[in-house]
């Protein structure tokens, strides 16, 4: 008897080992999905949702995640059901400990679940699920005004940004600024940008990047010589010092219905910002939806578990050929970005401020990004 239960413990302590490692959990669903999705697409080397099975029924993954997760797999299918050689296999059986544990429909062991491509859903419908209002504000601009264009207004003085906020206005949803490499920015200034803002129709966006403690952004985004959050409706952060960043954001730009974007990816070769790092910034965005509105990304679509479509990714690095700048800028093209990478907003820089009309230029990408958004509908 005393046997028997010594090794009924023995065998609870040696499947503990296996499952209870939080860490070990962890890594192997990272693991997993990466190998699957992003390095090894053709080569699943374990069935996802049988390991997600596996997970939940040992109470070690909550039902929200495994519900994230099932949902991030059937809108990233990489594997072709119809490829020679893939066709379906019978089910495995599940492992007697967990049939034992989980209802009938477990034990039964279901089948693959046959790969159903998700759709990307429009930005009205995304309007409708966005919490953040600045947020929700943009989806309903780009559905309005047919476009997920931002520029960025790298440009020499204060006088050349507001004549470019007037020249790409008409095709543009965001503007995007960097108020301290201009030559001049007064409140006069600030109320002139937003006067067009409201003109043709688009958000302002300063590209501040916040990179410090809580109590810092709050002096660096509420006042000091520019005021960023008395006229930008979005601005960015980086999430290296933890949440706080968040936090004193949020007590300064919440109230006035600002939005922030956090910046998970970014377009520089040698970025350090890599899969696991971006997978952080999308836990944090989901744990402040009232004041995170997006992000700033690369390749979305290859993150461990697809955030919220209520929450918009904005891209840099763009330009209507691949290539790059002798200081680390890598561009790829809209179709690129928005119909494979997953993202929603081009942002636009030397590809129209350099351009010889840079209203006209705006006017191409807006109808590239347009297009490629259209196709990513499909
Ligand atoms: N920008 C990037 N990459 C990033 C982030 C911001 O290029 O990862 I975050 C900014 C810098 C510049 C604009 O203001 O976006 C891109 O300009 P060009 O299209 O001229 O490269």
């Amino acid at each position: 008897m005393k046997a028997e239960r010594e090794g009924r413990k023995k065998e609870r302590k040696r499947e503990m080992c296996f499952f209870d490692d939080e860490k070990f959990k962890k890594n192997l669903t990272f693991l997993s999905l990466s190998l699957s999705f992003h390095h090894r697409p053709q080569l699943p080397l374990f069935q996802l949702s049988y390991l997600l099975e596996v997970l939940t029924s040992k109470g070690l993954v909550d039902a929200a995640t495994a519900e994230a997760v099932e949902e991030f797999i059937s809108a990233n299918q990489a594997f072709d059901p119809t490829a020679p050689g893939n066709e379906p296999k019978p089910p495995r059986a599940a492992p007697s400990s967990v049939s034992a544990a989980a209802p009938a429909a477990a034990a039964a062991a279901p089948a693959a679940p046959a790969p159903k491509p998700k759709k990307r859903l429009p930005f009205e419908e995304r309007a409708s699920l966005a919490q953040c209002p600045a947020g929700k504000a943009l989806f309903e601009l780009m559905a309005r005004k047919r476009t997920n264009l931002a520029v960025a207004a790298d440009v020499p003085s204060t006088d050349a940004v507001l004549a470019l906020a007037d020249a790409a206005g008409p095709h543009i949803a965001v503007f995007k600024t960097h108020v301290d490499a201009q030559d001049r920015w007064t409140e006069e200034d600030a109320a002139k940008l937003t006067a067009l803002a409201q003109k043709h129709d688009f958000m302002v966006f300063e590209d501040r990047k916040f990179a410090d403690i809580g109590n810092t952004v709050v002096s660096q985004y509420g006042s000091g010589p520019f005021k960023i959050a008395d006229w930008s409706h979005l601005t960015n952060a980086h999430l290296l010092p933890g949440p706080g960043i968040i936090d004193g954001l949020k007590s300064v730009g919440k109230d006035k219905q600002r939005g922030l974007l956090l910046l998970a990816e970014m377009s520089s070769a040698g970025a350090l910002t890599d899969e696991a790092y971006a997978a952080k910034v999308a836990a944090a965005a989901e744990a402040n939806l009232d004041f995170v509105c997006g992000f700033i990304s690369q390749r979305p679509l290859t993150w461990p578990v697809a955030p919220s479509p209520g929450l918009v990714h904005m891209t840099p690095g763009v330009q209507l050929a691949p290539g790059g700048d002798a200081l680390g800028q890598q561009y790829n093209t809209p179709e690129k970005v928005v119909v494979q990478e997953g993202c929603d907003v081009i942002i636009v820089g030397r590809g129209i401020v350099k351009a010889a009309d840079p209203g006209a230029a705006a006017k191409e990408y807006r109808q590239a990004g347009w297009a490629a958004y259209e196709q990513a509908l499909k």
